[in-house]
């Protein structure tokens, strides 16, 4: 493979569901008792930002993300946010440099406060378009000043809630102008690393515009930016897409748009993102299994975006979680590494498309032919296909071999 594991897992540990997420689900409150509960000055910021980055360390973790909301206080308006989001850079900037944990990614948190709630960047008031603007050229900005390898956009708030009262084309309109100011602000910037878009179906919208690679490459097309901008796959998103985690990692490196991935876990009792940590090794087995066959990361990474369940009160959990969440990861890992070096699993492949370099096809399928043209080949040479065999239950099952 050329490179040792871990410089494919790239980990890096998130500042929110840590350090910022009280505890708290749809139906009760905060849980947990940190010491920086209500992070609502610069010192318990710091505080937080002290024991964030000794965690980091406890962890190995190479690298960490964050959210301007996660990691300042809350001001009263955009230039209080700006400035307390500045200062708070500055002693990350320190703390990357005692430590060595680099940034993998920053963003900017669109959706907790109550003027996203119709809406972020889709949001037809202007003054509301204007206020995401400003705030997510801050967030760039802090990224870029700490080195950030990628930055994401996460739109918790672009979707609708009842098509009654929504102009889809308007939204849609709007959202790729904000995704081509970002882009346009990236160059300007001299930022190198990837623009990362994050898909969602549902929640908290009834219905997200971006609601997996898919939908996001129609959008990336329609606005120019398929060239410009990736994808950054969230295990528990896409099973609340209906596909599975592998599907979406396939999905994006087909079209040559992974950038990096959210590890977490929703499984089949999950009614909605409950961002547990991974525990299924098959499943993570075939995630990296069609990230090593794309070449691994590059700039991104294996972010752990999942939280503790809100019972776990000792603070312990924090690095237990995480020790476990590697620890799968790690074995999916070396299993997706086996299954490629066993080299079994080509020759399925070559047997599927044992016919597909054919003149015949190739010619089909470089449109020589009409559909009159091909009918009358059907009909002239008898075709009539027999079924072949896919070998099913073995590729079912096959994973399980490496883990
Ligand atoms: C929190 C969401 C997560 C996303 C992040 C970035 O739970 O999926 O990666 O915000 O905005």
């Amino acid at each position: 493979m050329g490179k040792r594991m871990e410089d494919h897992l790239r980990f890096a540990t998130c500042y929110w569901h840590n350090f910022a997420w009280p505890g708290s689900d749809p139906f009760g409150g905060q849980t947990f008792d940190r010491p920086w509960f209500p992070a609502d000055s610069m010192e318990l910021a710091k505080l937080k930002a002290d024991v964030a980055f000794e965690m980091f360390t406890l962890l190995k973790s190479p690298y960490y993300c964050f959210h301007d909301a996660d990691v300042r206080p809350e001001g009263a308006n955009f230039a209080e946010n700006t400035k307390n989001l500045n200062e708070i850079v500055d002693y990350f900037a320190q703390k990357q440099e005692e430590t060595g944990v680099k940034l993998l990614w920053g963003t900017a948190n669109l959706f907790s406060q109550v003027k996203f709630m119709s809406g972020a960047s889709t949001n037809p008031d202007p003054d509301v378009f204007a206020f995401c603007a400003a705030t997510i050229k801050t967030c760039m900005d802090a990224t870029h000043r700490l080195g950030g390898e990628n930055y994401v956009l996460w739109g918790g708030r672009e979707g609708y809630e009842t098509l009654l009262n929504t102009d889809l084309a308007k939204e849609d309109a709007q959202m790729g102008r904000m995704l081509n100011l970002v882009v346009e602000h990236k160059h300007k910037i001299g930022f190198k690393g990837e623009i990362l878009v994050e898909p969602k179906p549902q929640e908290p919208s009834k219905h997200q515009y971006d609601y997996d690679t898919a939908t996001v490459y129609g959008f990336l097309k329609r606005h120019g930016l398929e060239n410009e901008v990736k994808v950054n796959i969230e295990q528990g998103h896409a099973i609340l897409a209906g596909h599975s985690f592998e599907h979406e990692i396939a999905t994006a490196t087909s079209l040559g748009i992974l950038g990096s991935i959210d590890m977490n876990r929703n499984d089949y009792q999950s009614g909605w993102d409950t961002d547990q940590f991974p525990n299924n090794v098959p499943e993570v087995a075939l995630a990296y299994y069609h990230i090593l066959q794309d070449g691994g990361l590059k700039t991104g990474g294996t972010n752990f975006d999942a939280k503790l369940r809100r019972q776990s009160l000792d603070a312990e959990d924090l690095l237990i979680a995480h020790i476990g969440g590697m620890d799968v990861c790690a074995r999916g890992l070396k299993a997706a590494a086996a299954m490629i070096e066993d080299g079994t699993l080509p020759n399925f492949v070559k047997d599927r498309y044992a016919d597909w370099d054919k003149p015949v096809n190739q010619s089909m399928l470089a449109g020589k032919e009409s559909l009159d043209d091909i009918a009358a080949r059907v009909e002239a040479q008898g075709i009539n296909p027999k079924p072949r065999s896919g070998k099913q239950e073995y590729l079912e099952n096959v994973v399980n071999r490496f883990v």
